[in-house]
């Protein structure tokens, strides 16, 4: 990795127009490459834009930009599976997770009512622990984390062993998670997707890991979220620059115990 240059390829698809004009958000991606394996990175993202769970997309942009700062590896979160058999015990399951994770009570009971709200919002939104006030001040933009991957080698290496079913959506999201709880600021994550045909989501934390929680909506839902609840004594500003900027590759050596 030493010496070579990276790029950081983003997508953003949307029906009805881009999302500057009122479009409905579709899909979005993020990738980390070289520039040998820029055409697959750039091939993978149009393809899914263009299948879709959320609706075909009438907007696509991908572009791609040169990476100068050096990339931090991490390993990924350690994984734990929830299987639960209703929403309402996945949503209890949720809760506890966060406050274990240290969010407290009130913070999660208000988040949760605004959820409908941050559904609309196409990155993620950023939750003060001590306020319980969202404090990105992005608006439906939201702030998209991005400079991140984890080649598929490795990742299915990594997912054989632990026994995780080997898709993308999965691999995204570990990385995702991996990278903001890396981050000093960040205390908790919590996310399920906006795809209608994914209710599966999950809570993470540092301690915590990846806790995958089997049911958290209805199959045909598109409403989604994704909160990164944060401590605001901490330098904000960094930190929503270090989510969208510090280049992240996710590694898992295969002498690595988990
Ligand atoms: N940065 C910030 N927010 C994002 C990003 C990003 N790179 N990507 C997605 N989001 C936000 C955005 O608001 C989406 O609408 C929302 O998250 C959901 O994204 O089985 O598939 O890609 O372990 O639909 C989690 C469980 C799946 C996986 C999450 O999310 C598993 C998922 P989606
Ligand atoms: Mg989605």
């Amino acid at each position: 990795m030493k010496g070579e240059k990276y790029y950081s390829v983003r997508m953003r698809a949307s029906q009805n127009g881009s999302h500057e004009e009122g479009g409905k958000h579709i899909s979005g991606g993020e990738r980390l490459t070289t520039y040998s394996g820029l055409k697959q990175a750039i091939n993978a993202l149009l393809d899914k834009s263009l299948a879709h769970s959320r609706g075909q997309p009438d907007f696509v942009q991908i572009q791609f930009e040169t990476v100068n700062q050096p990339i931090k590896l991490l390993h990924p979160l350690q994984v734990n599976t929830n299987q639960v058999n209703s929403i309402e015990t996945g949503k209890e399951l949720a809760v506890e997770l966060l406050k274990y994770a240290g969010v407290p009570s009130a913070v999660i009971e208000t988040a949760h009512q605004q959820t409908p709200e941050y559904s609309e919002v196409r990155g993620a939104v950023l939750i003060d622990i001590h306020s319980g006030k969202r404090i990105d001040g992005r608006k439906e933009k939201g702030v998209r984390v991005s400079r991140i991957d984890w080649s598929d080698t490795n990742f299915r290496m990594w997912a054989t062993k632990h026994d995780i079913p080997l898709k993308s959506r999965i691999k995204e999201a570990i990385a995702l998670a991996t990278k903001v709880c890396d981050h000093p600021a960040v205390i908790a994550e919590f996310c399920f997707s906006d795809d209608p045909d994914y209710i599966t989501g999950y809570v993470a934390g540092k301690k915590l890991g990846y806790q995958r929680v089997t049911k958290l909506k209805e199959y045909g839902d598109e409403n989604g979220c994704r909160i990164f609840f944060v401590d605001s004594s901490r330098n904000l500003e960094n930190c929503i620059n270090d989510l969208e900027k510090q280049p992240v590759m996710i590694h898992w050596g295969d002498q690595d115990a988990n």
